[in-house]
């Protein structure tokens, strides 16, 4: 474009001859395996990237933390050492606690809150990363998360002492206020955490209750359905706009395809993947009154802590979901 304004008609020969662009392959790190839905979603977009551009953007998917681990992946972007990846918003709910509401036990939990909830995230989420010189691509939302157990679970009492898997400090505060005793752990290695010892106990999706083979380790579901929590993809900002006009359309394009796509998925997997962990030999429990009044206790105290450490902008963003 440059060229052409400068040199004229000679450019005009010059760029002719030279349409092919340099192809680009873009490295992006993301933190789940193969089967998780996220992943599948994640390689569909880049086959959709790859489809719009000719193949001259490549996006080569680097699942279940192989080229970062979880916590380093958004920071890998930042520093443009990877130009994309994906994370659980949640995470970074210590950076500000705006990216962690959706981990909130209670506050949303079914899918048309979920949506409604980031809807009145999604600005926030933006400028957020923005200042982190990353632009958020899309968002996508687990099942409704799930208690899991060696024994049936009646009431928040007998939660206590138990060895707790967690995945985020909202979730560790949580499973402290229960009174059980967190451990983070990423979801590659669950299987080898209950199997050691290291944790007895966890909350989490349908998903990864079944990708985990949860029943070679867990005999109980508890459905308690107790928030909806989404994982994001960012893109490094810089390297963003360094791509010409179309690679910016494809990839924005491919994207909100992707959103769309991700949350059907998402819904899909919460009826198919509880029937898988049935067929396996666990035990599906409807949960009790004194459990789910318990829960919801913990929930009513942590939403407390949470806007006292929100301040204006989580005033805001609560009043924009609830109106
Ligand atoms: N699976 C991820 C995050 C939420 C979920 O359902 C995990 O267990 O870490």
């Amino acid at each position: 474009m440059l060229f052409s304004r400068i040199l004229g008609g000679a450019a005009v020969m010059v760029a002719g001859l030279s349409t092919p662009t340099l192809a680009d392959t873009w490295d992006m790190p993301t933190p789940y395996p193969d089967a998780t839905f996220h992943t599948v979603n994640i390689h569909e977009f880049a086959k959709d990237v790859a489809a719009a551009t000719d193949g001259e953007l490549d996006i080569k998917v680097h699942s279940a933390g192989s080229l970062f681990k979880h916590a380093e992946i958004s920071k890998a972007v930042r520093s443009g050492q990877v130009p994309a990846g994906e994370f659980f918003m949640g995470l970074l709910t210590n950076d500000n606690p705006a990216f962690g509401i959706d981990a909130l036990p209670f506050l949303a939990t079914n899918y048309d809150d979920a949506e409604k909830l980031w809807e009145a995230q999604e600005e926030v989420i933006t400028e957020l990363l923005d200042a982190q010189g990353l632009m958020p691509l899309y968002a996508v939302p687990w099942p409704p998360q799930g208690l899991y157990t060696t024994k049936e679970i009646t009431s928040v009492d007998d939660l206590a002492g138990l060895k707790f898997r967690t995945y985020n400090a909202t979730l560790e505060e949580f499973a402290s206020l229960a009174g059980a005793a967190p451990t983070q752990v990423e979801v590659p290695d669950i299987p080898q955490a209950f199997s050691t010892g290291r944790v007895e106990a966890m909350i989490t999706s349908p998903s990864t209750g079944a990708n985990s083979k949860a029943w070679d380790f867990l005999t109980h579901y508890t459905d308690i359905q107790a928030w909806i929590p989404k994982n994001v993809v960012v893109v490094n900002k810089r390297t963003f706009q360094r791509l010409d006009e179309d690679a910016q359309a494809a990839v924005l394009e491919a994207a909100a395809a992707a959103e769309t796509r991700g949350w059907e998925m998402s819904k899909a997997e919460t009826d198919a993947k509880v029937a898988i962990l049935k067929e396996n030999g666990i035990t599906i429990v409807q949960p009790s009154d004194a459990l789910m009044d318990g829960l919801r206790e913990i929930g009513a105290e942590m939403l407390v802590n949470w806007k006292d450490k929100a301040g204006d902008t989580g005033a805001a963003l609560l009043e924009a979901y609830e109106n």
